[in-house]
């Protein structure tokens, strides 16, 4: 059965954060940017915090829901990955999912929430399928789920995915792939993370120095 492996999971509620208040401010709504990370770590290896992609989207102040052509232009100015969005365009996503993971292509789909709130939103990656149904990447609480086909198109919203048109290198992590360019653009973004980690690394020593200095 068709499955994206080794599929990194990443629990948005638990994340690490660059920031020098060392508060993931956006937790709670960040299943996108929990969802790009995933996707971004399975396909380079490099793994950005969820709360870096928000900051770098939407800036570091901002906190609310994320949404798929931001994270679409995200993906494709900063790392050099042309996503296909679909929006409704089919009345199910069974096959649209399918085609994707038997390409070797990761998808990130909006879920409903919760069910009874007809408002409410959660993207997820899907990562596997086999007859009887599908197996998303849950960032809330970062585990895989099984949900039965009906049950998937139940609970997918309208038929929206993003589908990343990439496949893992088969020589990821054996090197020679230093020219590629969407692992170049994910290495450019964890080293524009890099100063806000040591900043972080560096308060805490100092907080820690001062503490044991007390008489
Ligand atoms: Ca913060
Ligand atoms: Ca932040």
């Amino acid at each position: 059965m068709p499955m994206l492996s080794p599929w990194p999971l990443y629990n948005q509620l638990a994340d690490w954060t660059v920031d020098a208040d060392g508060v993931d401010e956006n937790r709670e709504n960040n299943c996108g940017p929990e969802s790009v990370a995933m996707c971004l770590k399975y396909l380079t290896g490099v793994e950005l915090p969820a709360d870096f992609i928000k900051d770098a989207i939407y800036g570091a102040s901002f906190t609310g829901y994320t949404f798929m052509g931001d994270l679409a232009r995200f993906l494709k100015k900063r790392c050099d990955l042309t996503c296909e969005i679909r929006s409704g365009q089919e009345p199910t996503l069974q096959p649209v999912v399918k085609r994707a993971i038997d390409a070797g292509f990761p998808t990130i789909v909006l879920f409903f929430f919760e069910l009874e709130k007809p408002d409410s939103g959660h993207f997820a990656p899907v990562v596997g399928y086999d007859e009887g149904g599908a197996t998303r990447a849950n960032p809330w609480g970062g585990k895989l789920e099984y949900m039965k086909w009906p049950d998937f198109e139940t609970w997918q919203k309208s038929s929206n995915i993003i589908i990343l048109n990439r496949q893992r290198p088969d020589n990821l992590g054996r090197g020679g792939l230093e020219a590629d360019p969407l692992i170049q653009g994910v290495e450019d973004l964890l080293d524009e993370a890099q100063p806000y980690v040591d900043r972080a690394l560096r308060e805490a020593a100092e907080t820690s120095e001062r503490a044991r200095r007390q008489p």
